[in-house]
């Protein structure tokens, strides 16, 4: 947290996992809380602790300046304040979904006379308001500003942009390579676990493999921005004839393959269009569309 905040009214819409535990951190943070959520019994909690009940989602939007919104999907915040009078009012939307949702809220909110700000959570509900805890933020930068005191109390606050999905973007992508990660983590366990190895004898070694690789991503960025592929370290053309000991290992250990079968295709065309002598950071063009 880089600031703190003079106690404001603020609303939370939404309070399944990650809006209750936004809603508690406003809470201790000592602001005004209206809280509403379509099963109703979920407030209580909340205002067991201070937070005052709207029956609607006009009336949480009615009761503060800046309104916090975090719903499973950008469909259900879009039925939920549909037809809203939100003129005056700050909108800021941590509900997970796609670049172009967060474009379209943004111009529905305006519309509406929000000032919108799109954020993307990079936490779970447990470390909110701990400094691992930070969201991505992007869209109306004055009235971001003027609120991100209040907003640091979830945590760091990152900026990313006035383009409304920019935030989204970020989020997605930084998602991405984390399920990614934790793709080829299961896979490992699955292919150690296939001769009876304890996972936690394996989790040692694999985390700090995975550690030691991500040294790599600095790198990988320089090479992609500068567009300069050529490596030293691991070409692809290796990697191409090593992937077979890969897949024929997960066969014989009666594991699923398919995971790594997506890499044969992408490895085999680099090599065929010449670029065997490059890095991984070539399969970043390939997979451009
Ligand atoms: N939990 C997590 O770890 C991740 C961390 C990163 C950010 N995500 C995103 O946050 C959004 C909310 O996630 P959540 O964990 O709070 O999800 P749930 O506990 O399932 O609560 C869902 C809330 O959404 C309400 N809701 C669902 N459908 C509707 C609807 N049609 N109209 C109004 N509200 C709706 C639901 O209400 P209820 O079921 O209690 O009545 C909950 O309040 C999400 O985008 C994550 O991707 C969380």
């Amino acid at each position: 947290k880089t600031t703190s905040a003079a106690p404001t009214d603020v609303s939370v819409l939404g309070l399944g996992l990650m809006g209750s535990a936004l809603a508690a951190t406003l809470l201790s943070a000592g602001h005004r809380l209206t809280v509403w959520n379509r099963t109703a019994a979920k407030t209580g909690p909340l205002t067991a602790q201070g937070a005052l009940p709207a029956a609607s989602p006009a009336e949480a939007v009615a009761a503060s300046p800046l309104v916090i919104v975090c719903l499973s999907t950008n469909d259900n915040v879009t039925e939920a304040l549909a037809g809203l009078d939100l003129t005056g009012k700050t909108l800021v939307n941590l509900t997970n979904g796609t670049p172009e949702q967060a474009r379209s809220i943004s111009g529905w909110a305006t519309k509406a006379g929000a000032a919108y700000v799109d954020g993307g959570i990079m936490a779970v509900p447990q470390m909110i308001g701990s400094p691992a805890a930070y969201v991505l933020y992007s869209g109306d930068e004055e009235a971001y500003e003027a609120h991100r005191p209040t907003l640091a109390a979830f945590g760091g606050t990152r900026w990313v942009g006035t383009e409304p999905g920019r935030a989204a973007l970020h989020d997605l992508a930084l998602l991405t390579g984390m399920y990614g990660m934790f793709l080829g983590v299961a896979q490992a366990f699955a292919l150690i676990r296939s001769e009876s190895v304890p996972a936690t004898e394996f989790a040692g070694p694999l985390q700090e493999w995975i550690t030691a690789m991500l040294g790599a991503v600095p790198d990988l960025a320089t090479a992609i921005d500068t567009e300069q592929h050529l490596t030293d370290v691991s070409n692809l053309a290796m990697n191409r004839e090593v992937l077979p000991n890969f897949t024929d290992t997960f066969r014989a250990q009666g594991v699923d393959p398919g995971f790594f079968l997506l890499l044969a295709p992408l490895l085999d065309r680099a090599v065929e269009e010449g670029h065997g002598a490059d890095g991984l950071s070539r399969l970043v063009m390939m997979l451009k569309q």
